[in-house]
């Protein structure tokens, strides 16, 4: 006979978080969302933590270098999307590591050659008011000179000049040499008065530039997720298919953690990858996806460094649709947790535990948080932002932008969903669609971390292992469900009615 939960799967909407006492040493300011992100033993600190508990989504719409950069420069990690050609992948991977806070390449370059039109096209099409100006115009060229807008007035110069006749040529440039420090290259800027230093290296070839206002924005990220040589920290996904290939690339391009993508994670293909790539790299692997107990040991006796719970609670995800398998998000994190913990009793060492999919409020991370995730993975929430791949088009009055699942056609990644053997047939298991536009990534995170820290304080927890002890969490009632919006009143934006 099969064998019945007796417990309905349960989802996040369906808890609240009841207060405890907040002492006076309780404050936003207080509350630390450091995380561990991978496996480390009692007494010991981890290889890797998060400094905000929050992992985009290894997805072609979501995770690209891109996002790589803006999520671990808030505090986060990336996971860039495996559905792609291994080439390619890595070179996302590079692109994160490579890319040095305050360092950036040139991305508006002419030649001497070019004229003032070409400086106003350019200004034009990308709102730069720098330009490099390289001997074959291109970024890494050799530097003959700077234009700003105090080079040149629009109103008396004839626009077919000749930029080698109003650049600030090289011998006048104030320039910093490739391996200085970002602390070094701001002395410079300061001590010149400069907007923008470029750097460049013994041939007199431009390496990047660095802009005064970069290294301002640099210090308003006191979160960022440096490794030990200051670079970025960038995750990738990996499959159970071409790991061969795959791994020793993204090592190679500098991965930091891998993670095998899947909507069922509890297979021997899985041990089989995991363990392959244990005796091979010295790389972090996380695994999944699991929804209960079971799962969760069989990816952790076969070594994985964190386990990834959810199927099915994706917002573009119709895997419970389609395939019957799947369970309440809630329910699945509380049960992996609880594993986790008995784990960690039985061996003295901690395997965390990520919760992928199907957050949609804020309050949902803190009561993911509560009941024991140590960190959580969002597709929908960062598709949403400026730093996601995807294009911002206006529909009606609104501005989206575009999201689909690893499991739609549009995707193509069935390595995703396969399930093992000679399978040719394949059926859709996510959905393409819209979500609205909400801005840039560290405004948005701003606020919802803002909401996570006031919330820990209701609860008395200035760290993230304090709010998974202390938090009291309740199932609520479909009708006290109600009782949580805002209800019996006329909403002014929807009311149709005019006052004085
Ligand atoms: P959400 O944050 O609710 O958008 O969920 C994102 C998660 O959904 C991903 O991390 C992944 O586990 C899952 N996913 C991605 N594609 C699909 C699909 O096409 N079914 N599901």
């Amino acid at each position: 006979m099969a064998t019945y939960y007796t417990e309905p799967s349960r989802t996040f909407s369906e808890f609240l978080l009841i207060p405890n006492l907040t002492t006076k040493a309780c404050t936003p300011a207080n509350v630390s969302l450091k995380t561990p992100l991978v496996k480390f033993a009692k007494g010991e600190q981890p290889a890797y933590s998060l400094n905000i508990p929050f992992a985009s989504a290894v997805m072609q719409s979501v995770s690209d270098d891109r996002m790589g950069v803006a999520l671990a420069r808030a505090g986060g990690i990336s996971f860039i999307f495996g559905s792609q050609p291994i080439e390619e992948q890595a070179g996302m991977v590079r692109k994160v590591k490579n890319h040095k806070a305050g360092f950036v390449v040139s991305r508006s370059n002419l030649t001497p050659d070019d004229t003032l039109q070409d400086v106003l096209d350019l200004k034009a099409r990308n709102g730069h008011s720098h330009f490099a100006i390289t001997h074959d115009g291109t970024p890494n060229g050799k530097l003959l000179g700077l234009v700003t807008s105090r080079d040149y007035r629009i109103s008396r110069d004839a626009t077919d000049k000749p930029i080698r006749s109003f650049m600030t040529p090289f011998e006048s440039l104030i320039v910093g040499r490739s391996g200085i420090t970002l602390s070094e290259a701001n002395d410079l800027i300061w001590d010149h008065k400069l907007n923008v230093l470029p750097i460049v290296d013994e041939r007199q070839h431009l390496d990047t530039l660095v802009f005064r206002k970069d290294y301002d924005a640099h210090k308003e990220h006191p979160y960022e997720l440096l490794d030990a040589n200051k670079s970025y920290v960038v995750g990738a996904g990996i499959n159970s298919k071409d790991y061969m290939d795959r791994v020793p690339a993204l090592v190679e391009a500098g991965a930091d953690v891998l993670v095998i993508d899947s909507s069922d994670g509890y297979s021997e293909w899985q041990r089989e990858t995991i363990e392959y790539v244990k005796a091979n790299f010295d790389v972090k692997i996380g695994a999944g996806n699991v929804v209960d107990r079971e799962g969760f040991l069989y990816l952790v006796e076969a070594g994985a460094d964190f386990v990834k719970v959810g199927i099915g609670g994706g917002s573009i995800c119709i895997t419970r649709e389609q395939k019957g398998i799947g369970r309440g998000q809630a329910s699945a994190v509380i049960e992996v947790a609880e594993a986790r913990d008995e784990y960690f009793r039985r061996t003295g060492v901690y395997v965390p535990i990520c919760s992928d999919g199907g957050i949609v409020h804020d309050y949902h991370i803190t009561l993911a948080l509560a009941m024991g995730a140590d960190f959580v993975m969002m597709g929908r929430y960062f598709a949403r932002f400026d730093e996601s791949p995807t294009r911002k088009l206006k529909i009606g009055n609104n501005f989206v932008k575009e999201f689909w699942g690893e499991g739609s056609n549009r995707a193509r990644n069935w390595q995703r969903y396969d399930t093992g053997g000679k399978s040719g047939l394949m059926f859709e298991e996510g959905v393409d669609s819209y979500v609205p536009y909400a801005g840039p990534l560290q405004e948005n995170m701003d606020k919802t971390t803002a909401k996570i820290k006031s919330t820990m304080c209701n609860c008395g927890s200035l760290t993230i292992s304090e709010l998974q002890k202390n938090a009291r969490i309740t199932l609520v009632s479909a009708t006290s469900l109600v009782e949580g919006g805002a209800h019996d009143v006329i909403l002014k934006d929807n009311s149709g009615l005019s006052g004085e």
